[in-house]
């Protein structure tokens, strides 16, 4: 455990905002170390997350709507030459997506309300391309209003996605300009719309046809975020707050460490094996805290079309997911695309259901009342462990640190009493962070279970232990 004294919440709110510096400006070296040298107790400061990232953590799971332009035309990408009257829902009902939200426990939800088309989902001052131009409600509809509205009725906290690449606004590509007209688009959703838990900025960033290229101001951009919406986490592949996964495919790295070194992802849309490899594991000896987002669909694509409604993850590769993102002490976004209409489809609706049941039965049988002991061991080996009253035949084990402080486990196993004393490794990896869900290829029957905490980054401390029966 970290010790406490005079100064160390002055010097934690420095490295806080070190941290977030550092993302957006070149800091002097001499401050720049300062998030990761000897505090005066001798011991390594390790990063650990603010109070939005861990609310945004304990989460778990929140739900991506991809909706707007794209949804009326059949395209992933418009090009901005839509024409806003193709925007018409016929029975929109957002209400109906945050009860689908919170039915399949989900505890926020992100809207696209921008995409790169340009097409905006409230009535904005900054353009003509919006909702306001089209004939749904009269043109005096706003989708970005209803949907929070409707989160929040459900209880659900919200985020909004603007892209930043514009294919619609004239100005785009004339860097300047263009990042005075998103800021404003930003500042409207940023304060038109009470609190806000995250907003998403993704990666993709084309030239113009005639070649030219935008250059984001992204220390303004994060500023203003920060700035009008102090409570709200930025993802993007270069966070500030949260980073991207590195996929689409819903499976974050193994190992994956919550602590980041920033000087590899500077900016979003970066590629390289290199940048991949820093968003899928983050990185051990990292400065900065930055958990992974792992953002899917449950569709083959991101916006609805009519021709996917037979084409859904089936429930086992959902949960596969599942045990592969947040269980991966990673966070689940998972995108559930509204139709035409303006509602989630009758089978996004079962497919949820199916998810939400499937996930309810592998963690119903939770053996509680276990108690731990721990002891260390020789260097900085610790080892819990368990005596259970009765047998217990096991099938899933989830692991936790008290992340509040940080993230330290770097190498552990888990084994099992099969009888006679005899002990069985059931599961072993890496890193744990907030959740590890270790899934047993085949239930085991055990008498005693064993946490052994091989490799730590700094400072062992006992983890949190929680042990699942098989479903029979
Ligand atoms: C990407 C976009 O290009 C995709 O269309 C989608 O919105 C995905 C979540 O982010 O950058």
């Amino acid at each position: 455990m970290r010790p406490h004294g005079p100064g160390d919440l002055s010097r934690r709110a420095f490295a806080e905002l070190a941290a977030w510096a550092t993302t957006t400006l070149t800091l002097p070296r001499a401050l720049q170390a300062a998030t990761s040298s000897r505090d005066r107790y001798g011991l390594f400061e390790r990063p650990r997350p603010t109070a939005a990232q861990l609310q945004w953590q304990r989460d778990e799971f929140a739900m991506f709507l991809h909706f707007g332009m794209n949804t009326f035309m059949n395209r992933e990408w418009g090009d901005g030459t839509e024409d806003p009257r193709a925007f018409a829902p016929t029975r929109f009902d957002a209400r109906q997506w945050a009860r689908t939200a919170r039915a399949a426990g989900a505890r926020a939800m992100i809207l696209t309300a921008k995409h790169h088309d340009g097409f905006c989902l409230w009535p904005t001052r900054t353009t003509k391309h919006s909702v306001a131009s089209s004939t749904w409600r009269g043109g005096k509809g706003d989708v970005v209003r209803e949907f929070v509205n409707a989160a929040r009725a459900e209880g659900l906290r919200v985020g909004l996605y603007c892209s930043p690449w514009d294919q619609n606004c004239p100005l785009y590509g004339d860097s300047p300009r263009y990042n005075d007209f998103y800021v404003e688009q930003l500042t409207e959703l940023l304060t038109r719309y009470g609190e806000l838990a995250e907003v998403w900025f993704d990666g993709a960033n084309r030239p113009t046809s005639d070649g030219r290229r935008q250059v984001y101001d992204w220390a303004r951009i994060w500023g203003t975020v920060r700035r009008l919406q102090p409570n709200a986490v930025m993802f993007s592949d270069a966070g500030p707050d949260i980073r991207w996964i590195g996929n689409e495919s819903g499976s974050a790295g193994d190992p994956n460490w919550s602590t980041v070194n920033p000087a590899i992802v500077t900016a979003p849309g970066m590629d390289s094996p290199e940048v991949t490899r820093a968003l899928q594991h983050g990185d051990r000896d990292g400065t900065v805290w930055r958990p992974g987002e792992t953002d899917v669909s449950i569709r083959h694509a991101w916006y609805w079309r009519p021709e996917q409604d037979t084409q859904l993850k089936d429930v086992n590769r959902l949960v596969d997911i599942w045990f592969a993102s947040v269980g991966r002490n990673s966070k689940l976004l998972l995108n559930v695309p509204p139709n035409r209409a303006g509602v989630i489809a009758a089978p996004d609706v079962q497919r949820l259901r199916e998810f939400k049941r499937a996930r309810d039965r592998l963690f119903a049988h939770e053996r509680r009342r276990v108690e731990w002991q721990w002891t260390s061991g020789p260097g900085l080996r610790l080892e819990g462990l368990a005596s259970l009253a009765r047998p217990l035949t096991l099938a899933v084990i989830r692991l936790g640190e008290a992340i509040e402080n940080g993230q330290q486990v770097a190498r552990y196993r888990v084994e099992g009493d099969v009888g006679n004393g005899q002990w069985r490794v059931l599961s072993h990896g890496e890193t744990i962070g907030y959740c590890k869900l270790d899934r047993l290829a085949a239930p085991v029957t055990v008498r005693r279970v064993r946490v052994i905490i091989e490799d730590v980054v700094e400072a062992a401390a006992p983890v949190n232990v929680r042990l699942f029966a098989a479903v029979t």
